[in-house]
């Protein structure tokens, strides 16, 4: 039987264009995707963009455009900064198609037939930035001395008749869940913190809005569009064919992994399996909520005009160093700062001294001293074994921390691995090989490039572009490129193309 997995990025808001917050989520994502699918998975990777709600319409109005025309605009953009980002989504889901209608529809009717859903009038706060409720206690005072949300935003008084989900019903079931599956709510921490959330408990949520119109209308009383973040958190559904369960895809709910920023965890971790008790569906796996990006040690924002459009980076410094770079700084689930110096210093010493050197030093002694082919397997010595032995555990190490989004964790698995290979290759000198003891020199080469594919199977998740250049130098052809593949060693003789730097050194363009 084939092994499933569905594993989604937050759906971004379409007010404003694509950003490295956006493209580090999908990357990560994207690495994950990646990784399964090299292990054998069937995979499904779900993204995709939110384009209802107040927030939305007001920036299509400020722009002077119809909401419609300026969702399509803004989701457009999104795609060429996937496309650019090399992210391999299997489907893109955006809230003004008709699927996604349908779905969200459904489970508002679920919802409303198992009698969780009432009509009410909502009176209390709002914050637009958030599209969030927030209760009294929660304000805080902000810097002009206003209340504002605890993230920063500004929040109104809002008045007027509104659905409500039943939520305060939910709170014993919510902490039962944390209690019994542990993995739902990733990191630890974070499980604390929405666990004493939910602890405090919870009041019902209004799900409806009346001021304005850009939604998608409740059923049977279309005066009403839903709350925006139950018609968002529905896209996890839709998408897989909700309310159809004989639809292709149904088998891939429960989602694995919804991978989200801290700043929505409440709703996935709190609104949106409790909506999903609600609808008697089945709960997604886990969600994990990673850190945040800090710019050269600034929060990004517009008004700082310091907002950073991953596709400067990549044309500045290349992709693969990009999603490396976003990748490798940032310890996954932690926070982070993005800045030109750190870039450069990690593609300088991991990228161009520690990988490219160690590939670039392996293959052209490999084109002059044996001939431009692949030498046999030789008999291993005690240093050869303890190269490789490693090595070759890396798939199943990684798959470990990648199955925990200890993304940052296992890249340090693999840099164990090719900091032993430099070492290795320093020790044994092949070079000093080729006059005293040529059959040695390509044991010792055929050793370093069996670790090298494997280092360069296990990376191409992450930099899935060098890493295939790197296995077409390798002689690694695109049949022997999944980790199933590894069991079988490439035969010798195998002609290698002419070597070719992977990772040229960063240099200043002042400095040049
Ligand atoms: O919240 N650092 O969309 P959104 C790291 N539409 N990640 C960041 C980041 C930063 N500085 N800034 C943004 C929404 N992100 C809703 C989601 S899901 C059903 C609906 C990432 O456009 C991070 O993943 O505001 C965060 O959760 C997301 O962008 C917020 O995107």
């Amino acid at each position: 039987m084939t092994r499933r997995y569905y594993v989604t990025t937050p759906i971004y808001y379409v007010n404003g264009a694509p950003h490295i917050g956006h493209a580090y989520t999908s990357v990560a994502a994207d690495v994950i995707a990646r990784f399964k699918r090299l292990a054998g998975f069937d995979v499904f990777f779900l993204t995709g963009t939110d384009e209802h709600g107040q927030k939305v319409e007001q920036a299509a109005q400020a722009a002077g455009m119809e909401p419609i025309a300026f969702a399509d605009r803004v989701a457009a953009d999104f795609r060429d900064m996937y496309d650019k980002m090399a992210i391999s989504y299997d489907d893109f889901i955006r809230t003004t198609e008709p699927r996604h209608a349908e779905g969200a529809s459904a489970l508002w009717k679920r919802l409303e037939e198992n009698g969780h859903i009432y009509l009410g009038a909502y009176e209390g706060w709002y914050a637009l930035r958030d599209e969030c409720f927030y209760g009294e206690d929660e304000l805080v005072t902000g810097p002009d001395g206003t209340k504002v949300a605890p993230t920063g935003a500004a929040v109104e008084w809002v008045k007027e008749p509104s659905y409500f989900f039943r939520l305060s019903a939910f709170g014993d079931r919510l902490l039962e869940l944390y209690e019994n599956q542990p993995g739902f709510i990733e990191p630890a921490s974070r499980r604390n913190e929405v666990a004493s959330f939910v602890r405090q408990g919870l009041r019902d949520l209004s799900i409806s809005r009346t001021s304005f119109n850009w939604g998608i209308p409740v059923p049977g009383d279309p005066k009403h569009v839903m709350y925006v973040w139950v018609d968002a958190l529905a896209n996890y559904l839709s998408a897989v064919g909700f309310p159809d369960e004989t639809a292709a895809r149904w088998d891939f709910w429960p989602a694995n992994l919804h991978l989200v920023g801290k700043d929505i965890l409440r709703f996935h971790a709190i609104y949106w399996p409790a909506l999903l008790m609600g609808a008697g569906l089945e709960l997604p796996r886990r969600v994990f909520s990673h850190g945040w990006w800090t710019i050269e040690g600034q929060k990004m924002s517009k008004s700082l005009g310091n907002v950073v459009d991953p596709r400067d980076l990549v044309e500045t410094f290349g992709l693969d160093p990009v999603r490396f770079f976003l990748m490798r700084e940032m310890p996954f689930g932690g926070d982070s700062d993005l800045s030109r110096r750190a870039i450069i210093s990690r593609m300088n010493v991991e990228l161009a001294n520690d990988l490219g050197n160690l590939a670039q030093r392996t293959l052209s002694q490999i084109a002059r001293n044996c001939g431009g082919v692949l030498p046999a397997q030789g008999t291993h010595t005690a240093e050869d074994t303890a190269l490789l032995a490693p090595a070759t555990l890396l798939p199943q190490i990684m798959h470990e921390q990648i199955d925990r989004q200890a993304l940052t964790d296992a890249l340090e698995e693999v840099w164990k691995v090719i900091r032993a290979c430099n070492a290795y290759i320093d020790h044994q000198a092949p070079w000093k090989l080729k006059k005293t003891d040529s059959a040695r020199m390509n044991d010792v080469l055929r050793v370093l490039a069996d670790a090298l594919r494997i280092i360069a199977t296990v990376l191409q998740p992450y930099m899935p572009d060098s890493m295939d250049r790197m296995l077409t130098q390798l002689g690694v052809e695109a049949g022997e490129r999944d980790f199933a593949a590894l069991d079988t060693p490439l035969p010798e003789g195998r002609v290698l193309p002419a070597p070719q730097g992977i990772f040229p050194r960063f240099v200043e363009p002042e400095a040049t």
